[in-house]
């Protein structure tokens, strides 16, 4: 016999033994191509870099001078170096935001780097971004702005053309796009060639939407494209870069257009019967803004703060996509690179060894051979686990050869037929029982669990509900080491400042003269006084095991014991009272305070509410003082850009004056309802 027929024997033996073993059916919707290739990526990165990195905005309102931009060392080989060291997967870059300056020299606009001084008006930062990250494997996406305050026809039909054009030249020029973000912020003040008024579209219809998607499709066929709807990949609804327990990769797609209202508190976490495949990508910044201030440089996010976006993202079904707001020179700043290296270290720390592979697998049912249980310690996400047809409630049993300490468990859906997991648990064996760690919803692409250590030899991972009899690709047990986290801060109105570290029994070491805190610092040994504008580091260290944690870093100003609010209101109190999860909803549309002195201000700070569902998040200001509360001079008139998806506090700097009285007025709030104040400081040093 020869080779050939002695193989297609063995392969008719095969068939025979194993005449039932198909795939299970997909559980309609599915991934496309695209989407799967997306769903590969799972952490990208994303640059904001533009006019307002050198305008100091957030949301420019597009009469700036091209002659601004001007970075003096931009180098996107060192973005994609730090990118690509961090463990991500691409980077997407704000081409044009809502201001309208262009980072390439579009033919269709003068608003972009051509009439700039950076290279001379020569330069092209999306090629250059192209080279860069083709350099360092890196897949590339373009951010592009649909609302744009600089062109003059924005909001007439003639301006959807101009989108289109500068579209085409992005998707046409540079390569392969991974992915095109299309922001649902649009519609409102703007310079618009002049014009200076508001102009709102209607989201849904102004800008033509399905024929754009079209010319996407067309010109990069494997691009997804995001936006609150999708069509390929949807906001998660908030900026904090969290996902949700329960997070569906379907959506309701065509109930859904960048920018609809009520969209976070509706569709954000997808639907169980949604209709399309639309799944989730969360997005957050490295800092509070999305774009560079250098008032930000001590807010740069923490190790634990990071680590808990990596998990309430990656770890509950959606993507990440973590902001890097590169600075004037043209590079991502020092403290930034630092942090997110520290993320990919705990990352690969957390996931260093899998314990499941050297456990023994058992599950309650099994579709047959190529669906066993051993598929899912395999690293092919092709092989996966299937039950049979309608068995929905099973039983996989993770047993250990000796008692493990663990910490972490992942499992991953064989997502290309479908996301089914509706419920299921996850319990340890102690002794002769089965203790719940977890009781869950969804999973999908990817589901990991977070637990405090426990020591065990058998975890139980049970389905309890599904759409269809479910398929698991991926099934990971791990013990990430303990990290200890920086103090939290309180302050209360008298100045009073009390550190803390929650659930832990450490020591916490503080400076007040902006030095780094180091076990020589003081030793905090209870609440004490603060009652001038300081900078105040501290950090924990753990003497049993030496450990040390990150630096908390806070602004503290002068305190608020005799300031007192103008309102014959209970709740007004609460604007000033330095708890920055109450707030008081105006119904004069202003706040007005006796600081019970006369002060030197330099400046203030807004912080709007922090609850879910916010109202009266003032977007338009104008903020005033006075000497004797009668006669009143305005100090500063104003935007709060972003501030509903991005709800931080505000910090507003204006030329030193000698005040009594100060008053924030609301001129304008996201929901047109009353203005409301979680919390109003001053700012009394000019540094
Ligand atoms: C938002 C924008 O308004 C912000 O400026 C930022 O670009 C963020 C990623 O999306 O909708």
């Amino acid at each position: 016999m020869n080779m050939k027929k002695y193989i297609s024997l063995l392969a008719l033996i095969w068939s025979c033994q194993d005449p039932g073993v198909v795939p299970p059916d997909p559980v309609f919707p599915i991934p496309s191509a695209r989407q799967l290739a997306w769903h590969d990526l799972e952490y990208y990165g994303f640059v904001h870099f533009n006019m307002n990195t050198f305008s100091d905005m957030e949301w420019g309102m597009g009469d700036e001078d091209p002659a601004d931009f001007n970075p003096t060392a931009l180098d996107t080989r060192r973005w994609a170096k730090v990118a690509k060291e961090a463990g991500m997967k691409g980077i997407i870059i704000t081409a044009k935001h809502h201001d309208g300056f262009c980072l390439w020299p579009s033919a269709y606009t003068e608003h972009s780097v051509k009439n700039s001084p950076w290279k001379e008006g020569k330069g092209d930062l999306i090629q250059d971004l192209r080279e860069a990250c083709d350099e360092f494997g890196l897949e590339m996406g373009i951010y592009y702005s649909p609302w744009d305050r600089n062109q003059a026809d924005y909001g007439t039909p003639t301006y959807i053309t101009y989108m289109r054009n500068q579209l085409t030249e992005l998707l046409t020029n540079y390569g392969d796009i991974f992915e095109v973000w299309f922001d649902g912020a649009n519609g409102g003040t703007g310079y618009y060639g002049g014009a200076k008024e508001n102009r709102y579209v209607d989201k849904l219809t102004y800008y033509d939407w399905p024929n754009i998607y079209t010319l996407v499709r067309e010109l990069q066929p494997m691009a997804v494209m995001f936006s609150d709807g999708g069509p390929d990949v949807r906001w998660v609804g908030n900026e904090d870069g969290y996902a949700y327990e329960t997070t569906w990769a379907n959506l309701m797609r065509d109930s859904v257009y960048a920018g609809m209202p009520e969209y976070p508190e509706k569709y954000a976490s997808g639907q169980e019967d949604g209709t399309h495949w639309v799944p989730a990508e969360a997005d957050v910044s490295i800092r509070p803004g999305w774009y560079y201030h250098e008032y930000e440089d001590h807010k740069v996010k923490t190790l634990p703060q990071l680590l808990d976006i990596y998990y309430n993202s990656i770890g509950r079904n959606a993507a990440l996509l973590i902001n890097f707001p590169v600075d004037r020179r043209g590079l991502i700043h020092e403290k930034d690179v630092e942090q997110i290296m520290k993320l990919s270290t705990k990352i690969q720390e957390d996931f260093a060894t899998d314990l499941a592979q050297q456990a023994k697998l058992t599950a309650s049912n099994e579709r047959g051979r190529g669906f066993e249980i051993k598929q899912v310690l395999n690293e092919d996400k092709n092989k996966y686990w299937a039950a049979e047809d309608g068995v929905i409630h099973n039983e996989i049993v993770i047993q250990f050869p000796q008692k493990q300490s663990i910490n972490r468990f992942m499992a991953q859906e064989h997502i290309a037929l479908g996301q089914r997991v509706k419920g299921f648990t996850l319990e340890v064996k102690m002794g002769d029982d089965w203790q719940l760690i977890h009781n869950g919803t969804t999973i999908g692409a990817k589901r990991i669990l977070r637990f405090a250590d426990v020591e065990t030899d058998a975890l139980r991972f049970t389905i309890r509900d599904a759409k269809a009899s479910p398929t698991i690709s991926k099934i990971g047990v791990y013990h990430a080491p303990a990290l200890l986290i920086e103090p939290t801060l309180k302050r209360d109105k008298t100045g009073e400042v009390t550190l803390n570290v929650p659930g832990s029994n450490v020591d916490i070491y503080y400076t007040l003269d902006g030095n780094q805190p180091t076990l020589s610092s003081q030793k905090y040994e209870g609440p004490f006084m603060v009652d001038q504008a300081v900078q105040l580091k501290a950090i924990s260290h753990d003497a049993q095991t030496g450990k040390q944690s990150e630096v908390l870093i806070q602004n503290l100003d002068i305190p608020k014991a005799k300031w007192k609010v103008i309102h014959r209101e209970p709740n007004a109190e609460k604007a000033i009272d330095e708890d920055s999860n109450t707030f008081w909803q105006s119904t004069g549309n202003e706040l007005t305070v006796d600081l019970g002195e006369m002060i030197r201000l330099y400046g203030f700070t807004y912080l709007p509410p922090q609850n879910r569902y916010m109202s009266g998040v003032i977007n338009r200001y104008v903020f005033q003082s006075s000497i004797d509360g009668r006669n009143w001079t305005d100090r500063a008139l104003g935007e709060f850009s972003n501030i509903y998806n991005n709800p931080i506090e505000q910090t507003v700097r204006f030329n030193a004056v000698e005040a009594r009285y100060i008053r924030l007025k609301a001129l304008g709030t996201t929901d047109g309802l009353k203005g409301s104040f979680a919390e109003l400081g001053v700012i009394t040093t000019d540094n």
